[in-house]
């Protein structure tokens, strides 16, 4: 199969070059096994189709980067860094063909999309900077006569298994992160965003990263992603995903592994009276609704002071009600595509029925946007529900869908305790302008991520995590890379006396 299409097909033929291709030891091949549909969200079409890699595939895959790390790993660091520059300026030149295939698949607005893979093409030149600095250490020693050395060993073959919501990136991450460590890596990426892992393999192949280091296996997570988990030869799972699946995942491991698990959210938002109102409504309609609040750090639930609660939940609903929905490849700018599939839609759907059926007050949205042009796909117009309790799932359990609910509260303390009632720990965004509120929000909220006064909680150069059920180890930073090493201690006995 021809791994070099050229760059001005059309979006379909793109995906076409792809159909049932798995990408093994350096080169694409037909899965042997049988085919998956893969459909477009806004419309309903079948778009392409996509083999369920069988055992013997799955074999190929791990055998092969499993070759691959013994001369990987010995790479220099400047050849791996160059590896992942030239990955990174190939994925940038193809943005606009790239994002075609992820919004055809996962339904986000085009240049939604497109600013996805560009996030990718500067994570590979973070990650190939970060190669060239992985230090080790000589660490004082307890006795006279010796020295110890701290070195970084990297772990091996690694088995990244990935969502639909960002279909590049945290396929990326993963990717990037065992590239520049001399891992090697077998990626399953979401059954129903599987062109976007493959379009990426594309690039790999281009820019010349040896065969085996990068291979791709498509179909259901509950057979190959399982089978990745149970395989011998797998090093490390790298997972971002459900809580559900993650645990199924660290319980289901039949060996000792190394595991990253990047889980569920149910992330809260709290407003006090110092805070700018405006810039928290800002915030609070990009956090809440930006790719569908199909994000694991999306704003599912509001605390706001009771002081200026009348005034930011009218604000919060005419900014959602101003909101543009579109078929993600017809409307590239639009605020919101579809969802990327039925199940989160359904699950908005129920969420909000539950806080109707409880009370709540419907402030915006609450059905899908009339139009026969919407009609065959899963359009659902961003929602606001006000004067929630913590009786409804829209407050207490992870929605992941375009639908926020807002409750007031009269004192910092019970804000502090409403937004940590939850088993999950991955972000917190707090606006107010009182530095007492602001120190003692930070300090109190229990996640691995505090943004105030804005809502980008996650950047490359900071470790990016969550705790409790939102998961375990880190992506991003140094700490992220250093998921992919093993420490070893090296101690030395040179014998001079002190
Ligand atoms: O997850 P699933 P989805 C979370 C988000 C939401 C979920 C949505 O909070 O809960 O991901 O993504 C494979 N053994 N995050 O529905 O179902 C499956 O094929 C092995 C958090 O995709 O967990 C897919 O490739 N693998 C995140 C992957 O697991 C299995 C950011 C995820 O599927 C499997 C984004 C099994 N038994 C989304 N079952 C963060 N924290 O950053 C399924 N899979």
């Amino acid at each position: 199969m021809n791994t070099q299409h050229e760059k001005n097909n059309s979006l379909f033929e793109s995906i076409a070059a792809l159909e049932g291709a798995l990408f093994i030891d350096g080169e694409f091949r037909k899965g042997t096994g049988a085919r998956l549909p893969v459909e477009n969200p806004a419309n309903g079409e079948v778009i392409g189709h996509i083999a369920a890699a069988t055992p013997a595939e799955i074999e190929a895959a791990v055998s092969a980067a499993r070759r691959a790390f013994r001369l990987w790993s010995a790479e220099l660091p400047k050849t791996r860094a160059r590896a992942l520059h030239r990955l990174g300026e190939l994925i940038a030149e193809d943005a606009l063909n790239m994002a075609k295939i992820m919004t055809s698949e996962q339904g986000k607005p085009l240049n939604e999309a497109k600013g996805e893979i560009l996030k990718l093409a500067e994570a590979c030149h973070f990650y190939a900077e970060e190669a060239t600095r992985v230090h080790g250490e000589i660490v004082p020693n307890d006795q006279h006569g010796f020295q110890s050395l701290v070195v970084r060993e990297p772990v091996g073959v690694v088995g990244a298994i990935t969502p639909w919501n960002y279909p590049a990136e945290l396929v990326g991450w993963k990717l990037c992160a065992s590239l520049a460590s001399g891992c090697t890596i077998v990626i399953k990426p979401a059954e129903i965003t599987p062109f976007t892992a493959l379009a990426i393999a594309e690039k790999c192949a281009e820019a010349g990263i040896p065969a085996g280091v990068v291979n791709v296996l498509t179909g259901k997570g509950s057979l190959i992603g399982q089978a990745l988990v149970e395989h011998p030869q797998v090093d490390k799972i790298a997972f971002t995903g459900s809580s559900a699946v993650g645990l199924h995942i660290q319980q289901s491991c039949p060996q000792v592994k190394r595991l990253s698990l990047e889980l569920g959210g149910n992330c809260p938002m709290i407003v006090t009276a110092s805070a700018d109102i405006p810039a928290a409504v800002k915030g609070a309609v990009r956090r809440g609704f930006r790719n569908c609040g199909q994000i694991c750090i999306a704003v599912n639930r509001i605390y706001v002071h009771r002081p200026v609660y009348d005034d930011f939940v009218s604000q919060v609903g005419a900014a959602a009600d101003r909101l543009v929905l579109g078929n993600g490849l017809e409307m590239p700018d639009a605020d919101l595509g579809a969802m990327a599939s039925a199940e989160p839609l359904n699950k908005t759907r129920g969420h909000l029925n539950d806080a109707l059926e409880k009370g709540a007050r419907l402030i915006a949205g609450g059905k899908a946007p009339e139009g026969a042009h919407y009609a065959a796909g899963y359009f659902f117009r961003p929602t606001v529900v006000a004067d929630c309790t913590h009786e409804m799932q829209v407050m207490t359990e992870e929605t992941f869908g375009p639908l926020v609910g807002i409750m007031p509260f009269d004192r910092v303390e019970e804000a502090i305790a409403l937004a940590n009632d939850t088993p999950y720990g991955l972000a917190a965004y707090v606006y107010a302008r009182d530095l007492t509120e602001i120190h003692t929000l930070s300090a109190a909220l229990d996640y691995g991520n505090v943004a105030i006064n804005n809502v980008d909680a996650g950047i490359m150069n900071a470790p990016y995590g969550g705790r409790k059920q939102s998961g375990v180890g880190y992506e991003h930073g140094r700490e992220g890379l250093l998921e992919y090493f093993n420490f070893k201690h090296i101690r030395l006995y040179h014998g001079v006396r002190g």
